[in-house]
């Protein structure tokens, strides 16, 4: 009996340690999606300010009519720049990975300099979250055998 608890502890520890880790999805703007902002460039960094951004996530950039979505430096995040890593239809699926800054904007017209642009930050990297993990469960596993001894 003692051996299934300790089995299923650990199957249950497991799947959080998963969960924990697991990327996750986010849709650019939120309900605004992906389009010339009505207060400026401050909506998208203000939506960006309030989300956790980690490497391995997935930023997912939806809209109608005219918008494209370009991965860009920041030197073309400065300037607008209309040439590099175009992507036209949405939706349209990034993954980000590392650190950041990462640069987004899009190409059509004046959308970029009148505020259809981003960058984020990955507060915390994925590296950190397992640790994190790591850590949790570490110390699950050196609690177990007290707790076990109260089943
Ligand atoms: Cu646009």
């Amino acid at each position: 009996m003692e051996k299934v608890l300790e089995l299923f502890s650990c199957i249950v520890v497991f799947a959080l340690v998963i969960n924990y880790a697991a990327a996750e999805t986010y849709n650019v703007g939120g309900n605004l999606g992906w389009t010339v902002p009505p207060g400026g460039e401050a909506d998208y960094q203000n939506w960006a300010a309030k989300q956790n951004f980690k490497s391995g996530d997935t930023l997912v950039f939806t809209w109608t009519g005219m918008h494209t979505v370009a991965y860009v430096s920041k030197e073309d995040y400065e300037k607008c720049s209309t040439t590099n890593h175009i992507q036209g239809t949405s939706p349209v699926t990034i993954s980000i990975s590392g650190t950041g800054p990462h640069y987004f904007i899009c190409t059509i017209g004046k959308h970029c300099s009148l505020g259809q642009k981003m960058n984020i930050t990955t507060a915390g990297s994925s590296a950190a979250a397992s640790a994190l993990a790591t850590t949790a469960l570490s110390t699950f596993l050196l609690i177990l055998p007290i707790v076990n001894t109260f089943i």
